[in-house]
């Protein structure tokens, strides 16, 4: 994550949004009423690179999926979202949010085992000081849904798994009981409506603040954007099979064509992958517009 000054990319914002940080697809503005303006760029990120092509709309169709979630999860945990004026600049593709204190831990929850869960549990048999049995597969079902933290490390690192016990020291008993129980509700709730579409919400990861202003205190607000391809691991219930990776519900074709030899791009080389074929642009377009569609059982426009 870059922070402020650099201008910020450009949407054509009124100059009276300041740019406060942008992640790699992300962005973030202040209000002129002191609101966050949170605008999901169409960017993709594959392999820690922020690749040189856009996927058009996905902006706005990740916008969509959040506050649709959002709107589910009303009753179950307050959230950010706020009432607010958008720019036409950023139309769709922008929520306004109630500033909030964030809380350093990112919230990880994992229904079954894939990337760095899978990797802790090859080395060491746990996940996050949860024991798991042995004989799991990458992409098997975990036995129960584990609420596995991790603390984001400094900026281009990749966040550092943490056990339940050194989330208390960090933030104490109180709030990181709060923490994992909301996680794991939402988990929850979230992963059912998944399975009634076909999908599976193999993992996904929260971000939460604390409101300490306004008639509510120190509440804490499910922030970000939530339960997105860009937040979770989606996978295809039809192709599920434990013993490998599971392709990507939505980046598999990027993926795909940049290992490909047609791509001419080397992995390992500390060098910048190439723009996209619009063939895969499309193919991309088309999963995030499926994963909408899919969960939310609306089409998106
Ligand atoms: C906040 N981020 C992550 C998001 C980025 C970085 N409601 C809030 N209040 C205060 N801070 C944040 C939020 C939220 N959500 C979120 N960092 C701070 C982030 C988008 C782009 F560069």
């Amino acid at each position: 994550m870059t922070t402020a000054p650099s201008g910020g990319p450009d949407y054509g914002l009124p100059p009276e949004y300041e740019h406060l940080y942008s992640g790699k697809v992300r962005d973030l503005y202040r209000t002129p009423d002191d609101r966050l303006l949170f605008v999901a760029s169409d960017r993709i990120s594959a392999y820690d690179w922020v690749l040189p092509t856009t996927i058009p709309d996905k902006g706005r169709i990740l916008t969509s999926l959040s506050k649709w979630w959002f709107t589910q999860l009303e009753g179950v945990v307050p959230n950010h979202v706020s009432s607010g004026r958008i720019p036409k600049a950023v139309a769709g593709r922008a929520m306004v949010c109630e500033r909030l204190e964030m809380i350093p831990v990112e919230c990880v929850v994992r229904g079954y085992l894939a990337g760095s869960g899978l990797t802790e549990y090859l080395a060491t048999g746990s996940i996050c000081g949860n024991g798991l049995p042995p004989g799991l597969k990458d992409g098997s079902e975990l036995p129960k849904h584990l609420f596995t933290p991790a603390t984001k490390a400094a900026l281009g690192e990749h966040d550092v798994n943490v056990t339940y016990d050194e989330v208390i020291v960090a933030i104490g008993q109180e709030e990181a009981q709060e923490l994992k129980r909301m996680s794991l509700a939402v988990y929850e709730i979230a992963r059912e409506i998944a399975r009634e579409r076909g999908l599976i919400l193999a993992d996904t990861k929260f971000e939460f603040g604390v409101a300490r202003s306004g008639k509510h205190t120190n509440r804490i607000v499910l922030a970000d954007e939530v339960l997105t391809p860009d937040s979770s691991r989606y996978w295809d219930m039809s192709t599920w099979q434990p013993g490998g990776q599971q392709p990507s519900f939505d980046k598999q074709f990027v993926r795909d064509w940049l290992t490909s030899p047609e791509s001419g791009w080397d992995r390992a080389a500390n060098v910048p992958p190439p723009p996209l074929p619009d063939e895969v642009v499309e193919r991309t377009r088309a999963k995030y517009v499926e994963a909408y569609e899919r969960l939310t059982g609306e089409v998106f426009s």
